[in-house]
């Protein structure tokens, strides 16, 4: 039985996830927009290339939720980007009314899919979208942590030439300027990062530099567009969260995900590694972060709160 997977944006993110999960034939699509033209208009225009690139998925526009029902996972992309000189918690206020409206929508028409939030401030947003819906917790979770991560260690290959797939890393926390970049779970070629400090192959300075780089990866590229942020990575990320789900993966992968004590937190969505496999969110893995990771990780966490405390003042029912 094909899948049906449910854009909610059918923007440049939203536009994106559908021509991968496409060419993936990972699902059947529904790109949903209130801008009802550019869902149908993508749509069709990704159906025409199938005889060039040989899938087989639906793929249909439409701006009524009606025709997103029982879908197995949800992509939400709605809302508006960041401009030149945006900060991400700039989008907050707009953005916390559209989700409103997305999680009564999918409340409604498919209250057992996977809802997988890519709306900025991300953190914040997945935590409304949640609370909003009524959706278990293990089947709301935000993408970020792959997005920043992957910039991490494209950043480090660059620097480093040696190819992506012989880098591990992962960034964890807010999706702002206060992620975290794991050093010590950071091995080029199955050597720790700090022991390449160490022999001399990169200096602590220019670590750094790529790691405050990672933290405006999202601004470098809004600067260079103007006219909205980054897609490409975006919802190479996102696909990569859906498929886990879809194809049962168990991948480990670094989400905003809803804590419940873990490493010592209670009551919010954050980037933490989690294992995705067909039940949603299966486990929240808990590293042993060293002290230094463990300060910058609650210094993470209280940007959250601090953003998550403006979202209860301008809508006290998310109190
Ligand atoms: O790592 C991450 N999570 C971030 C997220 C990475 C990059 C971009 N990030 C955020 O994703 C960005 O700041 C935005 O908040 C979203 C979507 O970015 P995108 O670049 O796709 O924005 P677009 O191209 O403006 O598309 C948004 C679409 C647009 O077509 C609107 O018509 C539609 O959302 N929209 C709606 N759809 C459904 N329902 C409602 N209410 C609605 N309002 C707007």
């Amino acid at each position: 039985m094909k899948k049906k997977i449910t854009l909610i944006g059918a923007g440049q993110i939203g536009g994106t996830l559908a021509h991968l999960i496409a060419l993936k034939e990972l699902a059947d699509v529904v790109l949903f927009d209130v801008a009802a033209g550019i869902a149908k208009g993508k749509a069709l225009d990704i159906a025409q290339s199938s005889p060039v690139n040989g899938f087989n998925v639906n793929l249909i526009g439409t701006d009524n939720y009606e025709d997103t029902k029982n879908s197995d996972v949800v992509i939400i992309t709605a809302g508006v980007p960041r401009k030149p000189g945006m900060t991400r918690d700039d989008l907050l206020g707009i953005n916390l009314k559209i989700i409103k409206q997305v999680a009564e929508g999918i409340k409604k028409t498919s209250p057992n899919a996977f809802v997988i939030c890519i709306t900025n401030p991300l953190d914040v947003i997945v935590m409304a979208l949640q609370k909003y819906s009524g959706l278990p917790k293990n089947k709301v979770v935000g993408m970020a942590g792959i997005l920043d991560s992957s910039r991490f260690i494209y950043f480090l290959s660059e620097e480093l030439k040696v190819p992506v797939q012989k880098i591990k890393s992962l960034v964890l926390g807010g999706h702002g300027d206060s992620m975290v970049a794991m050093l010590e779970f950071t091995e080029v070629l199955g050597k720790k990062i700090k022991d390449l400090v160490k022999e001399g192959k990169i200096t602590s300075e220019r670590l750094s530099q790529i790691v405050e780089r990672t933290k405006k990866g999202g601004a470098e590229i809004v600067k260079y567009l103007e006219k909205g942020s980054a897609y490409y990575a975006p919802a190479a990320s996102g696909v990569e969260m859906a498929e886990s789900y879809l194809k049962n993966l168990k991948k480990q992968l670094p989400c905003a995900a809803y804590l419940d004590g873990e490493y010592g937190i209670k009551g919010i969505y954050a980037g933490v590694p989690v294992i995705i496999g067909s039940e949603g969110v299966e486990k929240v893995v808990e590293l042993d972060l060293s002290n230094d990771e463990k300060s910058q990780f609650e210094n993470s966490i209280n940007a959250v709160k601090d953003l998550f405390d403006a979202a209860k003042k301008i809508d006290s029912s998310l109190s």
